[in-house]
């Protein structure tokens, strides 16, 4: 695909940080749509002239539903104001509880979204959609309880490849970051442990739990993703972000990881909200000609907003301050 302009803006003079946040943020306040009390952990990818992202909102009943969105800008979204109805795709009978936290990911002819599902306690949810008009539900790709499924862009020898992690079925206090392979989007094994939260003495922002964040995209290095990362503090969890570059043929490896997060709940928008102190990544866009990336997280389970990076950077921080 040819790449958009995506969205962009200098690093601030003054600032000498590996990612910084847009100025404008948040670029999607919570009540973009009537019935929403809260718009976050949300997807976006270059689609026709612009953009189109999944959009976790969350109703004013507290439900925590998917919606379809669009954009010329990136920056810029209208959201529809209906949830996304899905069609049965390689399964008979669709049965959701909830669906929330999506990632999209474009592979050959399709997008396909990836989310967290309500089925007895969460899991990971699999659709597609071609168009962004009509949308087909596959099986789940894994028993409850499970977190964070993100499916990388290009199959891996031969085979579809699913990062998840594994959790319990309330607010997890564990979890590392695991990868499976699927020949069909429909049976899913190979499972694989890619890597674990950290030791409290190592690099304690990352210590409780981790799980990866944003669809990775391929580097000289192998593939770069952003994950979310975990510390219990005397207040809750506090949700920062940091970066690992994965082995292009065998994505279980992890070659770089950072010690320090790259982003961690400073501005306001990130701190108060509904869940204070979450920055909480599903997405990117980046320009691999231009050397840029956009990262799109959620803050504080209440807003999107975004952060800019050079890709070159960001791999060079990696390496550099690596665990
Ligand atoms: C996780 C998920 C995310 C949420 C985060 C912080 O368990 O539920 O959707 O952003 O907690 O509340």
């Amino acid at each position: 695909m040819k790449p958009k302009d995506i969205p962009w803006q200098e690093r601030p003079e003054n600032s000498s940080d590996v990612l910084w946040r847009y100025s404008e943020n948040p670029i999607i306040q919570r009540d973009l749509i009537p019935s929403s009390n809260s718009i976050f952990n949300s997807a976006v990818v270059p689609f026709g002239d612009g953009f189109a992202g999944v959009f976790r909102c969350d109703n004013k009943a507290v439900q925590m539903n998917i919606f379809a969105g669009f954009s010329n800008d990136g920056i810029n979204w209208s959201i529809n104001h209906d949830p996304i109805a899905f069609e049965s795709g390689n399964i008979e009978e669709v049965h959701v509880d909830y669906k929330y936290d999506p990632r999209v990911t474009f592979i050959e002819d399709r997008y396909w979204i990836i989310w967290c599902e309500g089925h007895n306690g969460p899991t990971i949810g699999i659709g597609y959609t071609f168009d962004f008009k009509e949308f087909f539900q596959n099986e789940n790709a894994f028993l409850p309880f499970n977190r964070n499924g993100v499916l990388f862009p290009e199959k891996i020898n031969g085979k579809y490849a699913m990062m998840s992690r594994p959790s319990d079925n309330g607010h997890t206090p564990f979890g590392d970051i695991y990868l499976s392979y699927s020949p069909d989007m429909k049976y899913w094994g190979e499972h694989r442990h890619i890597m674990s939260p950290t030791s409290f003495k190592d690099s304690a922002w990352q210590c409780t739990k981790i799980g990866a964040g944003s669809v990775p995209f391929l580097t000289d290095e192998g593939w770069l993703m952003f994950y979310h990362g975990v510390i219990t503090t005397c207040n809750g969890f506090r949700y920062a972000l940091g970066s690992a570059i994965l082995d292009k043929n065998n994505p279980n490896i992890v070659k770089y990881r950072t010690q320090s997060y790259l982003l961690t709940p400073s501005v306001l928008y990130e701190q108060v909200g509904d869940v204070p102190n979450v920055i909480f990544p599903c997405a990117t866009l980046q320009d691999i000609e231009k050397d840029r990336v956009v990262v799109y997280y959620g803050a504080a389970d209440t807003v999107v907003a975004i952060a800019f990076g050079n890709i070159s950077e960001v791999i060079q921080y990696t390496k550099e301050n690596s665990l």
